[in-house]
């Protein structure tokens, strides 16, 4: 629920929340809402929401705080799913992908190997793949999705066993996931092992090796440290994942039309800015984690695509989001499987 005042103060709310609550001496904001992510503070998409909330609160002279919790802080991503459709939570940014425990076809661009550049991947996003899956969204009734989806990014393979060079390469291999039906379904149809965990349980079971691998764009496998406790990163690019920001319907329909004005252009201005961080950030990165101790090595696509069609994946999937959202994303990425 939106907190209506720093008087109503919750003790959960974690450190971001501590520091603004410690200001004092400024003027309690009419409207406090609370935003939630799963990744760390270094990440782009922390720095960029922390710039926005703080244009939002000089625009709205003080009327509006957006309050922070990064890092999983109110609970994992399927509580905070939980949490923002009840409203406990006012926004959230999620993959599209978890999000389908909702909205089925909010998964689509997570199809394997669909996606071959970011120019495609922004064609379809902020056309009409992404206005379709954003109509689905709404659709819910308890939340929708502002029109910037933001970057996750192109996803690689990261084990602390081998390179993952070829198909056969995944067989068996234990591979953490994140909770959604695509995600098993895309390492099952390579014989692979994978076992759904949320991120903030991601670090810890590398650690304790309960997984020997998992998958996420560089950019997270920088921020959240997973070079850490993963020894090899191949370059699979196996799907291209992004961040919808979703907010809670009824929530947002309690605040004022000059209000939802001013936060809709800073969050979307902050979802293409965030985009822009990733990409300059990912650049850089194959060199500075070798340096921190990763082994890299490039992968073709064309096996591992050959082994989803075999095994019926993309028919499989096609059937399941159905023929009008299929097509749409046909339409940006060419004839699939
Ligand atoms: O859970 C993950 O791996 C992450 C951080 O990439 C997502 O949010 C899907």
């Amino acid at each position: 629920m939106p907190v209506l005042s720093r008087r109503h103060f919750n003790k959960a709310a974690g450190a971001l929340a501590v520091s603004s609550f410690a200001i004092g001496t400024a003027k309690a904001a009419q409207f406090t809402y609370k935003y939630a992510n799963n990744l760390p503070l270094a990440h782009p998409m922390n720095k960029r929401a922390a710039e926005a909330a703080a244009a939002i609160k000089k625009e709205t002279g003080g009327r509006f705080e957006l309050q922070i919790f990064p890092s999983s802080q109110l609970g994992s991503d399927t509580d905070t799913l939980d949490q923002i459709r009840s409203g406990a939570v006012d926004f959230f940014t999620l993959s599209g992908l978890i999000l389908s425990t909702l909205v089925p076809v909010a998964a689509i661009n997570g199809i394997g190997f669909a996606f071959k550049d970011y120019p495609t991947v922004w064609k379809a996003m902020d056309g009409g793949l992404g206005a379709y899956v954003r109509g689905e969204i709404a659709k819910s009734g308890s939340i929708f999705a502002f029109d910037t989806i933001w970057d996750n990014g192109f996803r690689q393979t990261t084990t602390s066993s081998k390179p993952i060079v070829t198909p056969a390469d995944l067989v068996n291999l234990k591979i953490r996931v994140p909770p959604a039906a695509l995600w098993t379904s895309m390492y099952k149809a390579f014989g692979a092992a994978p076992t759904t965990i949320n991120f903030n349980e991601v670090y810890t079971s590398l650690q304790s090796k309960v997984v020997d691998g998992e998958e996420n764009p560089l950019a997270i496998v920088d921020t959240a440290k997973l070079y850490e406790v993963q020894k090899y990163c191949s370059l699979t690019n196996h799907m291209w994942d992004g961040f919808w920001f979703l907010a809670n319907s009824a929530n947002w329909k309690a605040l004022p039309p000059d209000i939802q004005a001013i936060v809709t252009k800073h969050i979307n201005a902050a979802g293409l800015a965030e985009r822009t961080d990733v990409a300059a950030l990912t650049t850089g990165l194959q060199k500075s984690l070798t340096a921190k101790g990763m082994v890299f090595n490039t992968v073709d696509p064309a096996p591992f695509r050959d082994k989803l069609k075999s095994a019926g994946f993309y028919k499989d999937w096609q059937g399941k989001f159905g023929k009008d959202a299929w097509s749409k994303l046909e339409e940006s990425v060419g004839t699939l499987g």
